[in-house]
């Protein structure tokens, strides 16, 4: 896949590590998160969100600014992957707080840091005023993210403290037994890694598919940034992590309670329009890491706008940032009522 080694682009992977995928972790992360969300708040325009649509850890940011309605510029960088990500489909694209026309994701890591080493990925936030990279770390964007307040809508969390810890516990279990451990079973060279990692997938999933059962939402009547990580997996599952990433165990279809909650997810303002499944599906068939056999598989045959009926576990309801629950409209997010 390739990396930065003293701000030079190398073909050089280092994350297969005895027969096992280790995602490194993200160098980029902001701490302090309070002045930095006033000033996106303040002008979203300073800031753009380099990401793809393939990639569900841009996928849960671009979920974020879509649900929040934050009017935060998004930039998706598309093409054929030589030397990482293309920005602009192989031409020239202008990075904004500069005049250099870049061709490579890895030239904007370059701009924010000459001598940057380590691995070029998705998601960015881009700060043009600063000329710097704020984060490329997703579930440090989303703490942010949710921290600023949107221009219009209501000024809802979806971390309220009050939650905090338990959903960082559901966020850490869910991360380990399926968003990553889809990539731990797709990038196994080594059969045990392989077992223990689709292992993992499927008893999360079984886990989920029984808590999913009597809860419209991860956490009842109320969405929160856990459903936000869980959607981009799921939405993923059966068009490309069962047959690339050979997790094929069961198909998200097979799981009635989980399929409806993500049909449920999809019905939900800006989820639909954050996802293209064609660009999707070419993105992780034709990626690098694949160029043994770079053909891209048959689409399922499913239907996401088919009705998921889960009304009857109750009404979709957010935590406004004052502490109280509204009731919502779950194809505006906007209220239905005043404030209990
Ligand atoms: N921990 C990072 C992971 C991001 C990540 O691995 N993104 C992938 C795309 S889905 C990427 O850019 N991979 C390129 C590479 O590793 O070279 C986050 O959550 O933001």
């Amino acid at each position: 896949m390739g990396m930065l080694i003293d701000g030079q682009w190398v073909e050089e992977d280092r994350i297969i590590i005895d027969g096992t995928f280790h995602r490194a972790q993200s160098a980029i992360v902001a701490n302090e998160l309070e002045p930095l969300a006033a000033a996106i708040s303040a002008n979203p325009k300073r800031f753009i969100l380099l990401a793809s649509r393939s990639c569900p850890w841009s996928h849960r940011v671009v979920l974020m600014c879509g649900l929040k309605q934050l009017c935060l510029p998004t930039h998706f960088a598309f093409g054929e992957r030589v030397q990482g990500y293309a920005l602009n489909g192989g031409g020239v694209w202008r990075l904004p707080g500069t005049d250099k026309p870049l061709r490579h994701l890895h030239q904007v890591y370059v701009c924010h840091d000459p001598s940057y080493t380590g691995r070029v990925t998705v998601p960015v936030l881009w700060d043009s005023a600063e000329h710097c990279i704020v984060s490329n770390e997703s579930a440090n964007l989303l703490s942010l993210l949710d921290k600023v307040h949107p221009n219009r809508g209501p000024d809802f969390t979806l971390r309220p403290p009050s939650l905090h810890a338990q959903i960082e516990s559901a966020n850490d279990e869910n991360y380990h037994g399926l968003n990553n451990a889809v990539y731990r079973a797709g990038f196994a060279t080594k059969q045990e890694a392989y077992d223990a990692a689709v292992m993992e997938v499927f008893n999360t999933l079984d886990r989920l598919e029984r808590h999913l059962a009597t809860s419209r939402y991860y956490f009842g009547t109320v969405i929160s940034d856990v459903d936000l990580r869980l959607f981009p997996t799921l939405v993923r599952f059966d068009a490309i992590y069962a047959i690339l990433f050979k997790c094929a165990f069961r198909r998200l279809v097979d799981y009635p309670n989980l399929w409806a909650y993500a049909r449920d997810l999809y019905a939900l303002k800006s989820v639909a329009s954050s996802v293209d499944f064609e660009q999707m599906r070419h993105a992780s068939y034709l990626a690098d890491s694949n160029d043994l056999n770079p053909i891209v598989a048959i689409a399922p045959d499913v239907d996401w706008t088919e009705p998921h009926g889960r009304n009857a576990l109750g009404v979709t309801q957010v935590w406004l940032r004052s502490g109280q629950v509204q009731t919502v409209s779950p194809a505006t997010l906007h209220p239905l009522e005043e404030p209990i």
